[in-house]
């Protein structure tokens, strides 16, 4: 049963993160960005341990950033803007192969923009999909045209496995803890617009800044 997870998980807290990310300026704010990953990170392992590659790479990328969140730097990455400004005026960012930052801020934040990618595209398909659709198949299509064209091919291997072991389209939405099947399509269009946003903000700046390639 996939809701006896020790953490339990609630939608609305997610979509509240990612609706707070966007600040007056058109921001987008580091620290709901980085909530509402964890939130998504407890559902995902809620659905069981075939998913824990997925969710580790997840975790290591959040804690980079909020090491730098927790460093003398901080204020440097409050907002993916002023993060992105930082690291570019200060080299610290490796544009052509990983070497001497590894784990850069614009580098580790991009993987995770691209992973949102696919999010709004997953949670798009399953607001919109039929009663009895199945989740594994939303979930590869939308993989498949987003995701995976950054991953080698043992790593789409082995997320396709995974992927056989999502439920049903309503057992997913019913544990989403928001109610109803029904109740959480409504939730998940009222909160789309918002990471959609937070993707497009986000996506316009690293391509004005030619980021949208970092190794
Ligand atoms: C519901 C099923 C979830 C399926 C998740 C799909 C994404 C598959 C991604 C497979 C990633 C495999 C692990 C390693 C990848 C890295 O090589 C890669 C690149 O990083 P790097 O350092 O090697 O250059 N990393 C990534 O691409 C980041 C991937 C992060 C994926 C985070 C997915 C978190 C999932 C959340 C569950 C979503 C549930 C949605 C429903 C909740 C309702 C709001």
């Amino acid at each position: 049963n996939m809701a006896a997870g020790a953490e339990t998980f609630s939608l609305r807290e997610v979509l509240v993160a990612f609706t707070a990310c966007v600040s007056e300026q058109r921001e987008v704010r580091v620290d709901p960005y980085l909530a509402g990953w964890k939130g998504l990170v407890r559902f995902l392992n809620c659905l069981g341990t075939i998913f824990s590659f997925i969710s580790k790479d997840a975790v290591t990328k959040i804690e980079i950033i909020e090491n730098y969140r927790n460093s003398d730097q901080r204020e440097k990455y409050l907002t993916v803007q002023s993060m992105v400004e930082y690291e570019l005026a200060n080299g610290l960012v490796d544009l052509q192969q990983r070497s001497k930052h590894p784990n850069s801020g614009c580098r580790t934040f991009l993987r995770l923009h691209r992973a949102l990618h696919w999010l709004q595209m997953f949670l798009e398909g399953l607001r919109t999909g039929e009663d009895n659709s199945k989740t594994s198949v939303i979930c590869s299509e939308t993989y498949n045209a987003s995701l995976a064209n950054y991953h080698p091919w043992i790593i789409r291997k082995a997320a396709g496995v995974a992927f056989c072991a999502l439920p049903t389209r309503n057992t997913f939405l019913e544990t989403m803890n928001v109610g109803t099947a029904e109740e959480a399509v409504a939730m998940l269009g009222d909160a789309l617009p918002y990471i959609c946003e937070v993707y497009k903000i986000t996506e316009e700046l690293y391509a004005q800044h030619k980021l949208l390639d970092l190794p």
